[in-house]
């Protein structure tokens, strides 16, 4: 039933709708304008902080940014996203060296004051409008589109181009806008994707050597379907910084940098000195860093029935391992099995609420959102996704 599914807007219709509001608030046309992707994790959760690969794909939901220089020492934005924390419009100014940046409130600025403190480049005074199609806390990065975006647009300011800064860097820079500034200390699969993603292409990253390999998604026969649980436990955050430790202290009594050293054997000779929690957190990243890479050569092969099967054991190890997932994420992924048609499900992003990601035949669409809508106890949102270009400057 296609009308269960969320209409996506296009990219000019957010785009219009940015700048009506632009001239509303600033009595003046935009002079650029740029807009940065979310993502999905089609499957390597939890992976990128233990120096291991992720296999995410950019979504056609965005963030998009419209504005100009105003020839001051202001940054002056305002948000059209529903559901921030008020007031939608923020000024900070442009950082110098009598003025640090410091995060405050309202916090949604706080991704944008991030870049901006972060950005490789002089940042000049501007005016923006900002626009989001990528559900908030939903589990699919609206804060990396939201910094990715923000970094596309002050190069724009600047006369576009690359700026001498690559990709990665832009990346990275994003990054530690949100451990700074966001107090996220988040890996960095998202920021990548957002930057690096291209249309009908999922990308493997190693976030050690941060190399990437693109693999073609494009079968006109096979769907992504990002399905949003629409709740969000607030106790991700902290759960999230518990994670990492926990991976750290595993790292360490296993006498490896990092988790991506390991390897199932070497977990088994240690387990004794592991408490229990410890060796599940182990056990999980270390399968799931080897499940990403057979994903992805899975997807290469065209084998989407293993490439399910690696979603579901990756979805278990996240629930029984990892303990990141919840009632809700678990329901959604149980009901998207019992479809005719469906390959895997699994929960993705962080956990604790969000999204779940579904490859499933197209012609097995309709029934999948109706079986899962019927089995879910709350309100889902469906997004048919197709794999989508990264963060650009856009043509007013
Ligand atoms: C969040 C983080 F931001 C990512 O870096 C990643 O760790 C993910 O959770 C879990 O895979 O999205």
């Amino acid at each position: 039933m296609a009308d269960l599914q969320a209409e996506i807007p296009t990219v000019e219709s957010l785009l219009e709708h940015a700048v009506d509001a632009f001239w509303a608030r600033f009595e003046t046309n935009p002079e650029v304008a740029a807009c940065a992707p979310g993502r999905v994790n089609l499957i390597g959760e939890h992976t990128d902080y233990n120096d291991g690969f992720v296999f995410p794909m950019a979504l056609p939901l965005v963030t998009v940014f419209v504005g100009r220089k105003n020839g001051s020492t202001q940054c002056r934005v305002e948000t059209l996203s529903q559901g921030v924390d008020a007031p939608t419009y923020a000024e900070f100014p442009v950082p110098s060296e009598q003025t640090a940046l410091k995060p405050g409130l309202p916090k949604w600025v706080n991704y944008v004051k991030g870049v901006v403190a972060n950005y490789k480049g002089a940042v000049p005074g501007f005016d923006c409008v900002l626009a989001s199609s990528v559900p908030l806390g939903g589990g699919v990065s609206s804060s990396a589109s939201l910094e990715v975006g923000t970094y596309i647009f002050l190069d724009q300011l600047n006369g576009a181009g690359e700026n001498g800064v690559s990709r990665k860097e832009k990346a990275l820079a994003c990054q530690k806008a949100e451990h700074v500034f966001a107090g996220a200390p988040c890996g960095i699969m998202d920021q990548f994707i957002s930057i690096m993603g291209e249309e009908k292409h999922a990308l493997l990253i190693d976030c050690r050597s941060l190399e990437s390999t693109l693999v073609p998604l494009e079968d006109p026969d096979v769907v992504v379907l990002v399905t949003n649980s629409n709740v969000k436990h607030n106790i991700e955050a902290s759960e999230y910084s518990t994670r990492r430790r926990q991976c750290e202290n595993g790292a360490k009594t296993l006498g490896v940098k990092s988790l991506r050293d390991a390897n199932m054997e070497l977990l088994q000779d240690q387990k004794a000195q592991l408490d229990d929690v410890t060796y599940r957190r182990a056990r999980h990243v270390i399968g799931e860093i080897g499940r990403t890479e057979d994903a992805a050569q899975a997807l290469r092969d065209n084998n989407y029935k293993l490439f399910g099967e690696l979603m579901v054991q990756s979805h278990n190890s996240l629930r029984d391992d990892f303990e990141v997932s919840c009632p809700e994420l678990d329901q959604l992924v149980e009901a998207a099995m019992e479809v005719k048609g469906v390959f895997g499900s699994r929960m993705t992003g962080g956990g604790f609420g969000g999204c779940t990601v579904t490859l499933l035949k197209k012609d097995a669409v309709p029934d999948a959102l109706e079986h899962i809508k019927n089995r879910y106890k709350g309100t889902p949102t469906f997004y048919v996704c197709e794999a989508s270009g990264a963060a650009r400057g856009l043509t007013l």
